[in-house]
């Protein structure tokens, strides 16, 4: 990597959703960027200046920054003046999982220099930067600074919301939040804060936390809708009418990497976080709902045996992310009432289920659950297969007339 004077040295320690675009962000704002991973598979895809993943612009990024030899990758080690760690914290049994975040320190250690600064993006339970990270990194003898800078960005508009969004950078010293905030500010047009490492922490699980505990209380009104006879949806838009309500949507349960692990952190952390559990356990039983909906469905129309075709496996609308899909235990479920199921998803390539062709399932199955509401399945003439008797709507998107009589959506009164 050529270093001009204002040059600075990156490396980013995963490639993955968040570690790659960002990477390339620092590289479009100048900076020499090296991307570590060890997956010899995304490696190989970067090298052809293919994204492993599918992220509006990424590509086009890629390529731009490649060619300007502002980023290369590999996955050997190198000295650097910033060691950014994007790797993923899964859930283990409730709890975050640091090993990931622990692997990639122990790598970069012998790398460290006085002086060096070690960002931390990927998401970690309040303290862990001061109670964890830092004594690790003190073993390396040097003299480095460490700070938090949670990633904010959504799937699906990952590139403009990292550069359009506030930042809140988390320094274990002031000097530290600092050195963050003007490398962030190379690229970041939104407002970029600091704070300290551990108020950074719990800024982004509590944001996480508050679009949890909202969708439950949405998927609590669809219950509650679906008991007394009203449609939710339409409730919800009146609601929201009010200039202080902004009610979220329900839907057959909370997916993604983020939003279904995060509030979990604050229970293990506090016996106080009582909402914050309910609302986890909400959301975690909505598969198992509307699986109760599809079988009630099922059973009025005395089509118990039936295959079900599972339309949508991605956790949201028009992204290849499948992580903690509620699709998961919804045909978990399914099967286990006894159902065959065949599953359809546009951009879903790798899945623990077969993808059949979306023809195939809908000219197999009897009863439908749109589980994702990917653009593509809002325009499908769904009585044109007279196979299937009903579409059971989890996202509220098959409003077309023509279908009417054969579909049912969660919280709606059914016909
Ligand atoms: N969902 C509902 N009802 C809603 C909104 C969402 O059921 O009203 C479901 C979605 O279908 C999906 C899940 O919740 O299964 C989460 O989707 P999302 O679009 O709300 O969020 P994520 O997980 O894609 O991204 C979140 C974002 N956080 C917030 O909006 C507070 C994003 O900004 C974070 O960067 C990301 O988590 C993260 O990495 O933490």
């Amino acid at each position: 990597m050529a270093k001009t004077k204002k040059q600075i040295n990156i490396t980013v320690v995963g490639l993955g959703y968040i570690g790659l675009p960002t990477a390339c962000l620092l590289a479009k704002a100048g900076n020499a960027v090296y991307g570590y991973d060890i997956d010899d598979r995304k490696l190989a895809l970067l090298k052809k200046r293919e994204t492993p993943f599918q992220e509006q612009g990424l590509q086009k990024l890629l390529g731009q920054v490649i060619r300007t030899k502002r980023f290369t990758a590999g996955k050997s080690l190198q000295k650097s003046d910033v060691f950014l760690i994007a790797v993923p914290t899964p859930d283990v049994n409730h709890r975050a999982d640091l090993t990931f975040v622990f692997q990639a320190i122990h790598a970069v250690i012998p790398y460290l220099e006085d002086d060096n600064l070690v960002i931390i993006e990927s998401t970690i339970p309040p303290l862990a930067c001061e109670q964890h990270i830092m004594p690790l990194l003190e073993k390396s003898g040097k003299k480095v600074l460490l700070s938090h800078c949670p990633e904010r960005a959504i799937p699906g508009s990952t590139l403009r919301e990292m550069v359009e969004n506030d930042r809140i950078v988390g320094g274990l010293t002031p000097l530290a939040a600092q050195r963050t905030a003007t490398l962030y500010k190379g690229f970041v047009k939104g407002q970029v804060y600091t704070t300290s490492a551990t108020t950074a922490e719990c800024c982004k699980v509590m944001e996480n936390t508050f679009r949890d505990v909202n969708i439950a209380l949405a998927n609590e009104f669809a219950k509650i809708s679906d008991e007394i006879g009203i449609n939710v949806w339409e409730a919800i838009e009146l609601a929201n009418k009010h200039p202080r309500v902004n009610i979220h949507s329900p839907g057959p349960g909370v997916g993604g990497h983020c939003i279904p692990v995060d509030p979990w952190f604050f229970v293990g952390l506090s016996k106080e976080a009582k909402l914050i559990h309910a609302a986890r356990t909400i959301n975690d039983a909505m598969p198992a709902y509307v699986v109760q909906k599809v079988a009630e469905q099922a059973k009025k129309l005395k089509i118990s045996k039936s295959v079900v075709g599972v339309l949508g496996v991605s956790y949201k609308k028009n992204v290849d992310d499948a992580r903690e899909t509620p699709a998961t235990q919804i045909i978990k479920q399914l099967k286990k009432r006894g159902y065959r199921v065949l599953v359809h998803d546009p951009h879903v390539k790798r899945f623990s289920e077969k993808i059949s062709p979306l023809k195939n399932v809908l000219s197999k199955s009897q009863l439908i659950v749109l589980v994702t509401d990917h653009d593509e399945y809002k325009t499908i003439n769904f009585s044109k297969y007279k196979n299937i008797h009903r579409v059971f709507d989890t996202r509220n998107v098959l409003q077309n007339k023509k279908n009417e009589t054969i579909i049912a959506t969660l919280g709606v009164p059914q016909k």
